[in-house]
């Protein structure tokens, strides 16, 4: 059995090509940190941490930093050692910052495993590489930015884009939707996002004046933790409810599920505890035919997607390309896994060394 050696991490900030703006914050680069497991035989497993603001980057790179020495000689089982972390972190919790790093070492480790193998990610869990249908994201860019964004990932080939919402006015969310629709036509999927910025009464009523719309789905209308309100919410919706993004670890996952918080589950690699997370996280939502997306992570993801009982939709992002050699590619706006061992994470080091910090 293979035994890691070392643990190198560094952080970087990404320039985005354009600010992405929410309704509840605007990003305007990618604040990343950069894990690299190696092993004694020194091959090298690579994961990416977003950490959505600069303020926990280097927090965040110090934690990974600070646990990898409980990991030195120890064998590459990350299943084992995810259970061994969140043993060691059982009185201050595994949630935040620690989730992340856990999530950090986790994904590293998946990475070194399937390449230790010779395996694309997805056959060394047992799947099968196979297209899935990915989507593109439209900021909170207003009526006519919006819809110019739209037009774009449509020509790009995307099937479906996902738009930002919660504008001041139920009226603003309505004229951006359907300034949307006039570009992509009927063949495109519209989702929505509120990104959490409605409290529960304007929520029920923005979902239920959205209904005619035919969207593919209305994202986390109200708090990500706020199941009781989510699961009326979703009760009353015509239009599929969407959440997941924000949940911690499995023990929400199940807490949602048992609450029948949303139709659709999008658990995100980081934060539902890296691969080792999240394909548990599919497995409970196959057990109630919920179907099941990604967030961001577009690369790691797709392997997961294409082993996921219930696989929904890949959210694609392009955010973090520049630091990675080969970016996930899509054809005809479907993704699929790259054929080359590990779960697609290559660092471009020249860029790397530009965005360090
Ligand atoms: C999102 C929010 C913040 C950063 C990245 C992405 C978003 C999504 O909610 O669904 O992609
Ligand atoms: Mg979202």
């Amino acid at each position: 059995m293979l035994k890691i050696k070392e643990i190198n991490v560094r952080a970087v900030k990404v320039p985005m090509s354009e600010p992405h703006q929410t309704a509840s914050a605007i990003i305007s680069e990618s604040p990343l940190v950069l894990t690299d497991v190696v092993l004694e035989n020194g091959i090298c497993g690579n994961s990416i941490l977003f950490t959505y603001t600069p303020a926990v980057l280097k927090p965040c790179a110090d934690l990974v930093s600070n646990i990898a020495p409980l990991l030195i000689g120890e064998q590459l089982a990350p299943l084992a050692i995810s259970d061994m972390l969140s043993a060691k972190f059982r009185l201050l919790g595994t949630q935040g910052l620690v989730g992340m790093a856990l999530a950090a070492i986790d994904m590293a480790l998946w990475d070194a495993l399937a390449k230790a193998n010779d395996l694309p990610l997805v056959n060394q869990l047992g799947g099968k590489i196979k297209p899935m249908p990915a989507y593109g994201a439209i900021g909170f860019d207003g009526v006519n930015g919006s819809a110019r964004t739209a037009e774009r990932l449509v020509a790009q080939g995307f099937t479906g884009v996902k738009a930002k919402i919660g504008y001041s006015t139920l009226q603003q969310d309505i004229d951006v939707v359907e300034s949307i629709q006039r570009v992509i036509g009927e063949d495109i999927t519209l989702m929505v996002d509120y990104n959490q910025s409605l409290n529960p009464v304007e929520a029920m009523l923005r979902v239920e004046e959205l209904h005619g719309y035919g969207l593919g789905w209305i994202e986390e209308p109200v708090l990500a933790h706020d199941f009781d309100s989510l699961a009326r919410i979703t009760s009353a919706s015509a239009i599929p409810i969407q959440a997941g993004e924000n949940w911690w670890g499995i023990l929400d996952m199940q807490h949602a599920i048992d609450s029948e918080a949303s139709d659709y589950m999008m658990p995100d690699v980081m934060k539902m505890g890296g691969v080792s997370g999240w394909m548990k996280a599919a497995a409970m939502a196959q057990a109630k035919s919920i179907p099941i997306s990604n967030h961001l992570w577009p690369e790691v993801s797709i392997h997961l997607l294409c082993c996921a009982g219930t696989a929904h939709w890949l959210e694609y992002s392009d955010w973090w390309n520049p630091v990675l050699i080969e970016p996930l590619e899509l054809i005809d706006g479907m993704a699929q896994p790259s054929d080359k061992p590990g779960s697609g994470i290559q660092w471009d080091e020249s860029a790397i060394e530009k965005f360090q910090i």
